[in-house]
């Protein structure tokens, strides 16, 4: 039986078309039960139909509150029944109470090195701290934004000439190795997570697993 997993866009989707291409490899044992958008453009809403998974867009639009809006993506959400939830490039900030509802089976991919450079734009920050090395991380999310206790990172090496267009390039190369890598480990059982803590084949993980500059992600 493979899992039920629930993905979550609002944007191009090239994140959502690495699990789309991995579970068509039966590289990832998972079905894709839904596509949700919050951007009624979001250019991924055109792969999920085109992989004939059904697609929700909840706009925040008619909302009167961020917390009114919550309450509907998180109906929204279980109308799917997911055992895992994907955030691939969701960019809205998700309220204490979602979070809960899914506390321990809801990962995202952020692009940086995590701890370093939570938030937005983090390939321009890179550049403009003249860092060597950077990278994609996969958290488990909680109340705190990017701050959920870090699975896996991929890291790339940063080249004197590249721009931000160049690096988050190179980012997202990485990132659609490693997350699908990542949640097969979760619907596989292999991963878990209660509270803080995560563990891999049992044993805690006090530190992420780390593919090292352009190491190949198995
Ligand atoms: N929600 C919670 N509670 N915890 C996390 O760790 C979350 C989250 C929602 C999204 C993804 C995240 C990232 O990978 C993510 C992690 C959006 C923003 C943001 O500032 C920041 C981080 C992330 C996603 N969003 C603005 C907002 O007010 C709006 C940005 C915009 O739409 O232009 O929602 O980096
Ligand atoms: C990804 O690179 C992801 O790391 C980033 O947005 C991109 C989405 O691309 N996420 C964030 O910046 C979250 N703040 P995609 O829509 O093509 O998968």
């Amino acid at each position: 039986m493979s899992s039920r997993a629930l993905v979550l866009i609002s944007g191009g989707g090239t994140n959502l078309q690495s699990f789309i291409d991995a579970i068509a490899a039966g590289r990832l044992d998972a079905e894709l039960v839904g596509v949700l958008s919050d951007q009624p453009r979001a250019f991924g809403l055109q792969r999920a139909e085109r992989a004939d998974i059904p697609t929700t867009v909840l706009g925040a639009g008619g909302y009167d509150s961020r917390e009114s809006y919550d309450r509907a993506l998180q109906e929204a959400m279980l109308q799917f029944e997911p055992e895992l939830v994907l955030l691939a490039g969701f960019m809205r900030i998700l309220g204490a109470g979602l979070v809960r509802q899914f506390e321990g089976r809801m990962l995202n991919v952020h692009p940086s090195l995590l701890p370093a450079y939570r938030g937005l734009h983090t390939h321009r920050r890179v550049l403009e701290a003249g860092d060597r090395r950077h990278g994609c991380s996969i958290h488990f999310v909680t109340e705190e934004l990017d701050g959920g206790p870090v699975v896996a990172q991929a890291e790339v090496a940063v080249a004197d000439d590249d721009t931000e267009q160049t690096l988050s390039a190179r980012v997202q190369a990485r990132e659609h190795m490693l997350f699908p890598a990542v949640a097969q480990w979760f619907v596989s059982g292999r991963l878990n997570c209660v509270g803080d803590k995560v563990s891999l084949d049992g044993r805690i993980l006090s530190e992420p697993v780390v593919f090292p500059k352009e190491e190949e992600i198995v």
